[in-house]
């Protein structure tokens, strides 16, 4: 008996020294430990043998018992140990390697040319006004005095959501709207920026654009306000050498009205192919607020003038970034929008 119990003792030391994970440690305390184990078994065969002999087994055995429950959680100690060096060394960085770069977002072109736009007219005393996208009949044409059958009323020409309503086709019912909230108080110097949309697409038109309007209301408001306020405009946005022109023009909400042209800001004015050989680049449409546009927005027009200007910023930020194709800042490409800001 003695024996045997020196066998297991021996063949258990090994097995737990040679165990490789806790799984198989587990198994040899299962084995020679647990309630039908190895050593077990031999404890309960102590009924058979002689009553001298059974003090010194029973003892030995208790002993042994011992000996390997510490032998087996010595070995746990070490091979969780051993475990967790080996996680470790998997999750090992290397914490001098330079960081990742973040990639950083930049504002895109038209933003850049709007605030700019923005920060002028601000410095000029102008607030900065928003409305609706989708705008009624009434805001979009009929306040600023566009004729029922004028053609850009058509449905060719407009984007109709229903009868009364679609999607403006310029920023001027925002002003509009400035006009009724505050009218009669004095004076009026709103800027109006946003999206506008139209039907048109080709190299030169987009269906989504953006513009930039101006307006000015007060008493003695004259058409010499309306060429100062552009000049400064100008110089500020393009450089102070740059000189403008007025030439006649038409637009329903304004009288007399105006094609606002810049000194070429390629050839100043010498001549090139920006310019198609003139010198002058045309910019703005600008003239004196019709007399019932303001009378429909709540002021009298016997007491008060006013004047108006807007412009496209895609043909701006074109001009002044050197950008030759228009869909350039929809097609969302960054090697192009990287360029910017
Ligand atoms: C332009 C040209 C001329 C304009 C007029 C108004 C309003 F609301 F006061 F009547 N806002 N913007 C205007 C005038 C816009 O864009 C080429």
């Amino acid at each position: 008996m003695l024996e045997k119990l020196k066998d297991l003792e021996l063949e258990t030391l090994v097995k737990i020294e040679q165990a490789e994970n806790m799984d198989q440690l587990r198994e040899i305390k299962v084995r020679v430990l647990g309630k039908k184990g190895e050593l077990t078994g031999l404890l309960r065969s102590l009924g058979c043998i002689s009553a001298e002999e059974r003090p010194a087994v029973g003892k030995k055995a208790n002993l042994l018992r011992e000996e390997l429950e510490n032998a087996i959680k010595l070995k746990e100690q070490v091979l969780s140990d051993k475990m967790k060096a080996e996680k470790w060394e998997k999750q090992r960085f290397d914490v001098t390697l330079p960081g990742r770069p973040v990639l950083m977002g930049q504002k895109h072109p038209l933003t850049l040319v709007m605030d700019e736009i923005k920060q002028i007219f601000l410095g000029l005393g102008f607030q900065v006004v928003h409305g609706p996208d989708i705008e009624s009949d009434y805001y979009n044409f009929e306040a600023l005095n566009i004729p029922p059958e004028h053609p850009a009323r058509d449905m060719q020409d407009s984007f109709y959501i229903t009868d009364q309503y679609l999607l403006r086709t310029h920023t001027s019912p925002v002003q509009i709207r400035a006009m009724e909230k505050q009218a009669p108080t004095l004076p009026v110097r709103v800027i109006a920026p946003g999206k506008v949309f139209r039907r048109d697409d080709d190299a030169t038109h987009s269906p989504m654009f953006h513009q930039v309007e101006g307006l000015a209301v007060d008493y003695e408001i004259s058409f010499a306000d309306l060429k100062g306020t552009l000049l400064l405009f100008v110089r500020e946005m393009f450089g102070p050498e740059q000189r403008i022109r007025l030439r006649p023009s038409f637009f329903p909400f304004t009288e007399p009205s105006a094609e606002v042209d810049i000194s070429c800001i390629m050839c100043n004015g010498e001549g090139c192919r920006v310019c198609s050989n003139t010198g002058w680049l045309e910019i703005l449409g600008a003239g004196m607020v019709h007399p019932r546009v303001l009378e429909v927005s709540g002021y009298n027009p016997k007491e008060v003038t006013g004047f108006a200007f807007g412009m496209g910023v895609e043909r701006i930020a074109m001009l002044k970034y050197g950008v030759g194709d228009l869909r350039l800042f929809f097609s969302n490409d960054l090697r192009f929008l990287r360029q910017f800001g």
